[in-house]
């Protein structure tokens, strides 16, 4: 709890730095670009900053095209029969009730279809589920209604909560950001493995960044498994949200992700864990560096 008092002071120490650049873009704290984010009647995806996302893109493209396909097929079967069997057209019927040529190619094509599908799935559907060796390793607990991370083998450990319409701007952000950004932030390097453990503390919550393609549960009692690996280049800001109903509040438990570089992430490291951009904007920079004289 100290330490979130302390991210918060930091926090409301660089606001005023930020509140002139940040009306306008849509960026937040030192330039770093708000990529994953819904917009406003937004029907796709959010942008790809993982494989496993964009392998998820592929397959719903893929899967839209078959879809669309057999639909067409169908319906026009179905006004095909309509016109040209219906009593007027055909007052005298068939009376046959079997044509096992049919039968044999509506039980194959079907089958076809299916296994089609099932190889491309499936591979996709084993990437998310089998964890690597992570580079870095979070655990992300869920609460009523927050999340808290820790990072092992390191002193920080924080709990995230959502910031209300007037914290928005010293944060960094804008209005738009309303039920997405948190006071902290997860940050993670780009192009390592991170493997995200997923808990909870009192009922179900559900941990997801769109962008990243991974959403998992958090069972109390149970430590589950996601990883992800953000592409070089993507650096960058990315919302998710709980997505289990977990109760009164379930709507105002965002999560914020900062994917950095691994230098930054490095020297966020160094710096324990204080909030990402505090030591971009230098206020802290000077304690990093004592750090290091020291070692
Ligand atoms: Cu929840």
């Amino acid at each position: 709890m100290q330490l979130l008092k302390k991210l918060n002071g930091l926090w409301a120490g660089i606001g005023a730095t930020f509140a002139a650049g940040m009306a306008a873009a849509q960026t937040a704290p030192e330039g770093l670009e708000i990529i994953g984010a819904p917009t406003p009647g937004g029907t796709g995806w959010q942008p790809a900053a993982t494989s496993l996302a964009e392998q998820i893109h592929f397959l719903n493209g893929m899967l839209l095209y078959i879809i669309a396909a057999i639909c067409i097929f169908v319906l026009a079967l179905l006004v095909w029969v309509i016109l040209r069997y219906n009593a007027r057209s055909n007052p005298t019927p068939a009376t046959f009730s079997h044509n096992t040529p049919i039968e044999v190619t509506w039980t194959l094509v079907p089958l076809g279809i299916l296994v089609f599908i099932g190889a491309f799935s499936l591979p996709v559907l084993f990437n998310q589920q089998e964890i690597p060796e992570g580079d870095v390793v979070i655990k992300a607990t869920g609460h009523q209604w927050y999340w808290s991370y820790e990072y092992p083998g390191t002193d920080i450990d924080f709990a995230s909560y959502m910031l209300t319409r007037e914290e928005l701007e010293e944060h960094g952000y804008s209005q738009d950001e309303y039920l997405l950004a948190t006071d902290t932030a997860v940050v993670v390097p780009t192009g390592q493995t991170i493997v995200m453990q997923v808990t909870a503390s009192d009922v179900i919550h559900s941990w997801t960044i769109p962008s990243f393609g991974v959403k998992q549960d958090g069972v109390p009692g149970r430590l589950a498994e996601l990883w992800f690996e953000v592409d070089e280049g993507n650096e960058g800001i990315y919302f998710g949200q709980c997505s289990e109903l977990c109760g009164l509040n379930h709507a105002f438990m965002p999560i914020t992700v900062m994917a950095v570089t691994t230098e930054e992430y490095e020297a966020w490291l160094a710096g324990g864990g204080t909030d990402f951009a505090s030591l971009m904007d230098g206020s802290i920079a000077g304690d990093i560096e004592l750090a290091s004289a020291e070692d």
